[in-house]
């Protein structure tokens, strides 16, 4: 039954779970806990307690607990309602589980993605979400206390709202329906926050989920803010490879870097850029268990679409992919207006005025009669959609 309700959650941030079998490893789903629980008992302290944004919360609103409302998994959930103090423009929330009675600082590893389920209450301001880690170097299991020690980095921040600290991340605008959140740890930005190891890079292999930042998309909204949290955990992602052959080149190939879009029902969920080595392989680090269309492109070669790339519960190997040359200007068909760059372009060198790198289809350093040929060769080929 919980498959067939995430289908139905709409596709709002991150990826949603499809039918394949993830490598998952449970946080909580609240069910274990009494309901309603006391203020800040849960995981998460009570909005006003972090000393970076208590002063920012009205304390007539402000709560984190267990409720049976309404549930994404079983009978509850946790609610967290808060306001902020008119006239604070700066305001943001740190919802912090720093040394909770019950689930402090839960521990999580790095290199999985951390993903929840968000309810958010008709006439709450929109938000962006981000993600506080705590770089512990515990060695507890998922969902054990990960420690309270160590610099704290944002991840899946966009940007850091110019001068002010909080973050700014992942956009939710969805109201009164469960929508995913998944922050995909390993390839999302990392900036700092706090503390001597907070330098925008992971620095250990596991730490602890530190706070969720909320952060008003129209500076000074004070809500107030009801929201519903259920079924945090991580998920096992894992790599992509193979070998991209660029075809007619003799060029380095080690020095064009190849676009890989990941779709899925028709959207781009994801945009990656990877290098290949000397003999044309790729990895594509990270995904996220579900079912793909990969499109591969570069420069001046023809799109190539791989449907149906399923990634589930380990490495997905031999993705290959034979790309044709002669997209000159880069529209995905080869076409009069490629051979009018080529004939613009002929008999350059690098330095020269006319010189374009793009028609020198074959790598020599020189737009030659050898690059008309691969034109002409391939001429009225189009790329996949
Ligand atoms: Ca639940
Ligand atoms: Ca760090
Ligand atoms: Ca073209
Ligand atoms: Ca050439």
């Amino acid at each position: 039954m919980k498959l067939a309700r995430m289908f139905a959650v709409p596709l709002v941030v991150g990826i949603l779970a499809s039918a394949v079998v993830a490598q998952t490893f449970p946080i909580t789903d609240f069910e274990a806990f009494p309901a309603p629980s006391s203020n800040g008992s849960v995981m998460f302290r009570q909005p006003s307690f972090s000393g970076s944004t208590g002063s920012y919360i009205d304390g007539a609103v402000n709560t984190a607990q267990v409720v049976t409302d309404i549930a994404y998994s079983g009978t509850k959930s946790l609610r967290v309602n808060w306001r902020f103090l008119p006239d604070k423009p700066s305001a943001w929330l740190r919802l912090t589980t720093y040394n909770t009675p019950n689930l402090p600082n839960p521990a999580i590893d790095f290199a999985h993605a951390l993903r929840f389920k968000i309810y958010v209450a008709s006439g709450t301001p929109d938000f962006y979400i981000t993600l506080g880690v705590r770089e512990t170097n515990t060695t507890a299991p998922i969902g054990g206390n990960g420690g309270a020690s160590g610099g704290i980095e944002w991840i899946g921040a966009t940007s850091l709202d110019p001068g002010y600290v909080r973050p700014v991340g992942k956009l939710i605008t969805a109201k009164n329906q469960w929508v995913e959140v998944v922050f995909n740890i390993p390839v999302e930005t990392v900036n700092p926050f706090a503390g001597a190891t907070a330098n925008g890079v992971l620095d250990v292999p596991r730490g602890a989920l530190e706070c969720l930042a909320f952060t008003p998309v129209e500076a000074g909204a004070i809500g107030p803010y009801l929201i519903y949290l259920d079924d945090f955990e991580q998920v096992a992602v894992w790599s992509v490879s193979g070998n991209v052959e660029l075809r007619d080149f003799g060029g380095d190939v080690t020095q064009v870097p190849v676009t890989v879009e990941l779709r899925q029902d028709g959207n781009v969920v994801r945009t990656a850029t990877v290098s290949l080595d000397a003999d044309g392989n790729y990895t594509l680090p990270a995904v996220l268990p579900g079912t793909y269309d990969l499109a591969f492109k570069a420069s001046h070669w023809l799109r190539v679409v791989v449907p149906g790339v399923v990634v589930a519960n380990g490495d997905v190997t031999d993705v290959n992919v034979s790309l044709t040359n002669g997209d000159i200007d880069g529209d995905n068909e080869i076409t009069l207006f490629d051979f009018g760059a080529l004939v613009a372009a002929f008999g350059s060198m690098p330095g020269d005025s006319n010189w374009n790198a793009d028609a020198d289809l074959d790598g020599d350093e020189e737009v030659t009669l050898f690059d008309f040929g691969v034109l002409v060769r391939n001429f009225g080929a189009i790329g996949d959609e």
